[in-house]
């Protein structure tokens, strides 16, 4: 970047990550209530209060936090006692697919759908087999994994769903809000998520079944809804009373947020019109966003530059943008090596694609001088 190079100037770096942080007196009051009651973990009272409120606004009938969602993917896969092979993409953060191994399950990459980055079902019947135990879905984006499809497909199969919902938390598809799709979805309350729990995650599932194996399954503990002498596996994967009291605060002040992050969206979609080579990533018309993402794909040949190049120039203004995701894993030790059979789609959005900082750090000023930053590495021109 040269000195004339638009970009951020003069604050702290531009992340990806979201770091929505609560109002601080409101979280002194949440912590303060933890130590008044000197209970901390072991299912109190703000997990509990937690898994309902996240079930009433999921509409499902049961969410069960946990500490991280990659520990509530392993429980999930793992409570639908099946075997065999996990259906899965590759186009995904490293954590959808090592929880398959830890349920002692083995992936299986399938390319993704080149408009919506994810499995479809078209795309993932000609791989089902008798080895199939499950598909696992995952919402990238916060865009439905074409849910109603997929959902048919597995009954009439005969094979499991399970959705890695970590970006999805308020999202619908097909007009339905994402948590009751298949046998159970996933959610991430990591702390660059849009609902930041300090780390931590929940399952959501309409199965009074399996909500009970994973209110099992999840800790050594008495939690409600345990099942007493099932013989199951177990794992400390509880959730925090200061994790859960992250969460809440976060909770009640998600549809703020979301606003906030569709405004921002909105103000990239504006500015990054007409940039050649530059496509911006579009939610799907009529379904709702959480607007956590902001995804662009850069096409080399018009735009003059490598989405590489473009990250380097905006990361020595800055703004740190990030390949997302990249490698597919199918080409990430220990799933694959530089050698594996291409997914083309895999490969081709994880050579154009990248991310842009949102989230409460951002405003309209600082999204504007990225979109000045991109338009001026790839015109020479910073002009909107
Ligand atoms: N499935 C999907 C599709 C996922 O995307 C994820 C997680 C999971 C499953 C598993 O969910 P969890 O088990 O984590 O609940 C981050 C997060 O660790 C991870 O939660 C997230 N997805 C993933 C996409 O991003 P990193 O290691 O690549 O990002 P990290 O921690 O370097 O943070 C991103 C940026 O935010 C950095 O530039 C620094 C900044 N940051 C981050 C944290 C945590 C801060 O400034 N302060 C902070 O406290 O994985």
């Amino acid at each position: 970047m040269t000195d004339d190079t638009p970009g951020f100037r003069g604050g702290a770096p531009l992340h990806v990550g979201q770091l929505n942080m609560p109002a601080g007196d409101a979280f002194r009051e949440a912590f303060a209530g933890i130590f008044e009651r000197r209970f901390y973990a072991n299912h109190g009272p703000l997990e509990q209060r937690l898994d309902q409120a996240l079930a009433e606004r999921l509409g499902v009938r049961h969410a069960v936090s946990m500490v991280n969602a990659t520990a509530a993917l392993m429980l999930a896969l793992r409570a639908l006692g099946r075997t065999g092979e996990v259906l899965v993409p590759a186009f995904t953060f490293p954590a959808t697919v090592q929880a398959v191994v830890w349920a002692g399950l083995t992936p299986v990459f399938c390319d993704v759908d080149p408009e919506t980055h994810t499995l479809s079902a078209a795309g993932v019947e000609p791989r089902i087999g008798p080895a199939t135990a499950a598909i696992l879905g995952v919402h990238v984006w916060g865009r439905g994994c074409d849910p109603a499809a997929l959902e048919e497909l597995a009954r009439r199969r005969g094979v499991g769903l399970v959705f890695d919902a970590a970006h999805a938390i308020g999202c619908t598809a097909g007009g339905r809000l994402i948590g009751g799709f298949g046998d159970a979805e996933v959610f991430s309350f990591h702390a660059t998520k849009i609902l930041n729990g300090a780390e931590g995650g929940c399952v959501t599932t309409n199965d009074d079944g399996l909500a009970a194996r994973l209110r099992t399954m999840r800790s050594f503990h008495d939690g409600p809804g345990r099942l007493p002498d099932s013989g199951l596996p177990r794992l400390n994967a509880k959730m925090s009373e200061a994790q859960a009291a992250m969460a809440l605060l976060g909770l009640g002040g998600l549809d703020a947020l979301i606003e906030r992050n569709r405004r921002l969206y909105e103000t990239y979609r504006r500015h990054l019109a007409g940039v050649p080579g530059v496509r911006f990533l579009d939610h799907a018309a009529g379904e709702r966003s959480n607007h956590q993402f902001i995804v662009i794909e850069l096409c080399p040949d018009e735009a003059g530059l490598s989405r590489d190049a473009l990250l380097e120039t905006l990361r020595s203004g800055g703004i740190l943008a990030r390949r997302y995701f990249f490698p597919g894993l199918h080409r990430t030790p220990p799933f694959g090596d530089g050698t594996a059979a291409a997914l083309p789609v895999t490969d081709r959005l994880c050579g154009t694609l990248m991310q842009l900082p949102s989230g409460q750090g951002m405003g309209a000023e600082e999204v504007e001088a990225v979109c000045a930053a991109i338009r001026h590495a790839v015109t020479g021109s910073a002009k909107r």
